[in-house]
């Protein structure tokens, strides 16, 4: 069982993923140590404990690698248990409404915040080859994707900001009266509307019920965290051997059986793959052992849902 003082977040300020984890961090009161990686590609720190994956946020515990944020807060879940992400009896419902929160309610918002006035205010203290570089970098992530124009997400945002704050009518929070992952999924992109994109944020106003239950998140806090130099955290990669993998390592739906070396990549937004010795399918998780020349064997998982697995 991991410690929480060994938790390490590659993460940078303005992600809203990242937000998400750092948020869940308050919520479990835990310790934690912060690397700043780069917004866009080339990440060669980060690489070297992911092997390909180039998203952010990602969670080290050791030499384990856990990518995406829905397994992310599996992981806070079984290192800190209490207080539960997933309360019963809305489990169920709230990984549901999580997963719509993290998919459509966040490229919808995120249309409508990368619109021309919000892009100008995120890079307004940066050189336009930084603004330049985030473009290129973000339109390549994307390729294939279907693109939604500011004006068709501004009614879609505003819609689900309604339903939200009917959500807020009778509770504190989305399904009751102690935060779930829903509301962590949920508050994110919201975040990076009235923090990051502020002169957008009268969008919000419309839903006063929203904001304050914003407010309630936000009053979570980070938990507490130092700062990290990204080669340290390679070299506590290097130094630690991968936790033993638990039982029931092997769930075929591929044909593919362990030992095999796989590529695992997401299925939308960042198309770069992860390869490595496939050591363990379980019912919800990826698991990948790969050989790095700085950071030595890691174990690299990815969550199921969301990923592709391909024989190498
Ligand atoms: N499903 C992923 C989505 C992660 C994601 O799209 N993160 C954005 C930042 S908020 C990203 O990776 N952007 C490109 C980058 O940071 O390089 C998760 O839950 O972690």
């Amino acid at each position: 069982m991991p410690t929480s003082s060994s938790l390490i977040l590659h993460h940078y300020p303005l992600s809203p993923f990242a937000e998400k984890v750092r948020l869940m961090l308050g919520h479990k009161a835990l310790d934690w140590k912060s690397v700043t990686i780069p917004m866009v590609s080339p990440k060669p720190d980060l690489v070297a404990l992911t092997g390909g994956y180039r998203r952010t946020p990602v969670l080290q515990i050791g030499a384990d690698i856990y990518c995406d944020t829905a397994l992310i807060a599996d992981v806070l879940e079984h290192t800190q248990p209490l207080p539960t992400l997933y309360p019963e009896p809305s489990k169920g419902l709230a990984r549901t409404l999580a997963q719509w929160a993290d998919g459509t309610l966040f490229w919808t918002a995120m249309a409508f915040n990368m619109q021309p006035r919000g892009l100008a205010q995120i890079f307004e203290h940066t050189p336009p080859e930084a603004a330049q570089a985030f473009r290129q970098d973000r339109s390549a992530m994307a390729a294939g994707m279907p693109r939604q124009r500011p004006q068709d997400a501004a009614a879609a945002y505003k819609s689900y900001l309604r339903r939200l704050s009917d959500m807020l009518d009778d509770r504190p929070f989305l399904l009751g009266d102690v935060p779930c992952i829903a509301d962590f999924a949920a508050y994110h992109p919201l975040w990076f509307t009235r923090s990051r994109t502020s002169v957008l944020a009268e969008v919000l106003g419309l839903t006063p019920a929203v904001l304050e239950w914003m407010d309630r998140l936000a009053a979570t806090g980070h938990g507490t965290w130092e700062k990290l130099g990204a080669q340290e955290a390679i070299e506590v990669a290097a130094a630690a051997e991968p936790a033993a993998l638990q039982g029931d390592v092997f769930q075929d739906e591929h044909g593919i059986p362990l030992g095999s070396q796989v590529l695992v990549s997401a299925e939308s937004f960042g198309p770069e793959p992860t390869q490595g010795e496939l050591v363990a399918a379980t019912r919800m998780h990826y698991t990948l052992r790969r050989h790095d020349a700085r950071a030595g064997t890691v174990h690299v998982h990815f969550p199921r849902i969301g990923y592709a697995l391909k024989a190498a």
